[in-house]
């Protein structure tokens, strides 16, 4: 189902002059009442004036994360501060949080762009959604039950965690569609078979999921084990939360809400904007917030403009899945590895557990040293030595063919690794520490 046809579906040349217009108006806006944005623009010589078109973006200057950081927690309000109806943040792990302060209108949109997100996959007011993202600063817990609410489904408030209570609810309130993390709906998938509860059987049939990196593998393995259709979701607190891009019936690369957020696609080393379908930077500029919009800022996420027309009738540009994060890529003896990559070629080998945890360290000679901790199923784990070892030569050398780098595979206990309910923590990198 498309929610907003008007806007989804637009002619392109039309939506471009809309996104034109929402640019200028917002660099008035931040020229006019943010002081750190009027020093950028004026340190650069550059005002409204400059855009004649939509490739002028480039000569507008970018915001990071580092000066969220720097301005936390009010420094880039662009309202009068009793206009803020909602607050956000991200975890802050490494550094102070940044944060999103919502104007009522800012709540509208992004009610309208989480309506839209879920009706790409298949949410319709029949619908009975289990919210399993975290409720609290997090926007995954608040995204999801606004979009759902917004389409006239029926919403499972239920948070992170509690996994037994989550699975009774699933089979006594008949959820249809599951909203949480990757990792948390494969959580709750082991768990649902330690329990004998069959989950193909139940009438859950299709979830959004993100907030984390997950690969093609991935899904098919959630799919897999619910009997569901699942489908990739992607935002960031910084620039509304979850509701900036999606999949639709299609699977193939997220729809970006670009009358919303105008997505740009950069070289991380020069700035440069990059041809279309290369990969590079996604940049977003938010095009009609009103509480802290932001100019070009800068994702860190890499992923690439997919060109082709999608069949679903929508208009908007899809990106592609996410390839990883400019600073989660691991230089390992001097390769570029994302843990994607990694994950991809796990899970396409029987007899493992999608559970896993990379450690990085460097040995006596100071060289980087890759290992990679996976689960064993547990009936393959009682077998017989030679099997765990030709297992364990097996993913040392589908890895290192696909990813040109040796490591060492160590084979551990169903259950070992740690679960996570919200984002799962993939890598410890020891050479950090
Ligand atoms: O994770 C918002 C969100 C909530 C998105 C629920 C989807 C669903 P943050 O906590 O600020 O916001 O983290 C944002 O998470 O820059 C990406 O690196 C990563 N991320 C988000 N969605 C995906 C995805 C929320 N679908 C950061 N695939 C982003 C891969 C994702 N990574």
């Amino acid at each position: 189902m498309i929610f907003n046809p008007e806007y989804e579906c637009m002619e392109p040349g039309a939506r471009k002059k809309l996104q034109l217009a929402g640019l200028k108006n917002l660099v008035e806006t931040l020229y006019e009442r943010v002081p750190f944005y009027r020093k950028k623009l004026d340190d650069m010589g550059v005002k409204s004036e400059v855009l004649h078109s939509l490739n002028d973006i480039e000569k507008l200057p970018f915001t990071t994360k580092d000066d969220l950081r720097d301005l936390y927690p009010h420094g880039l309000l662009a309202c009068p501060k009793d206009r803020i109806v909602e607050v956000h943040m991200s975890s802050g792990t490494t550094g102070k949080p940044v944060v999103d302060e919502y104007t009522q209108k800012d709540i509208e949109i992004w009610r309208e762009s989480m309506a839209r997100t879920l009706a790409g996959g298949g949410c319709t007011r029949d619908d009975i959604v289990q919210n399993c993202y975290g409720y609290g600063l997090f926007t995954g817990g608040a995204g999801a039950h606004y979009g759902a609410m917004t389409i006239g489904a029926e919403v499972l408030p239920m948070s992170s965690g509690n996994t037994a209570r989550q699975l009774m609810v699933m089979q006594d309130f008949g959820t249809t569609m599951l909203t949480c993390t990757p990792s948390y709906a494969l959580y709750l998938a082991e768990e649902a078979q330690d329990s004998g509860i069959d989950l193909r059987k139940l009438p859950v049939c299709k979830g959004c999921f993100g907030a984390e990196p997950w690969s093609e593998n991935m899904r098919k393995e959630i799919e897999d084990r619910y009997g569901m259709k699942a489908y990739d979701i992607y935002g960031l607190t910084e620039i509304i939360g979850p509701g900036v891009s999606f999949e639709c019936e299609a699977q193939n690369g997220l729809h970006i809400n670009e009358d919303l957020f105008y997505p740009e696609i950069i070289d991380p080393e020069s700035g440069k904007s990059l041809p279309r379908g290369e990969k590079g930077e996604l940049v977003i500029t938010t095009l009609t917030k009103e509480g802290t919009p932001l100019l070009r800022y800068r994702t860190r996420d890499i992923s690439c403009f997919m060109d082709e027309t999608c069949g679903c009738g929508r208009t908007t540009v899809r990106m592609h899945r996410l390839f990883g994060r400019t600073d989660d890529m691991l230089i390992i003896r001097g390769v570029n590895v994302f843990p994607s990559q990694i994950e991809q070629a796990l899970f396409a080998i029987e007899g493992t557990e999608p559970a896993y945890l990379i450690v990085i360290s460097r040995d006596e000679s100071h060289l980087d040293e890759l290992e990679l901790h996976v689960e064993v199923k547990k009936d393959f784990f009682s077998d017989e030595t030679k099997n765990l070892e030709k297992l364990r030569y097996r993913i040392e050398t589908e890895i290192k063919n696909s990813l040109q780098i040796g490591i060492k595979v160590k084979l551990v206990e169903p259950k070992s690794i740690e679960r996570s309910a919200g984002k799962a923590k993939r890598v410890i990198d020891k050479r950090k520490m």
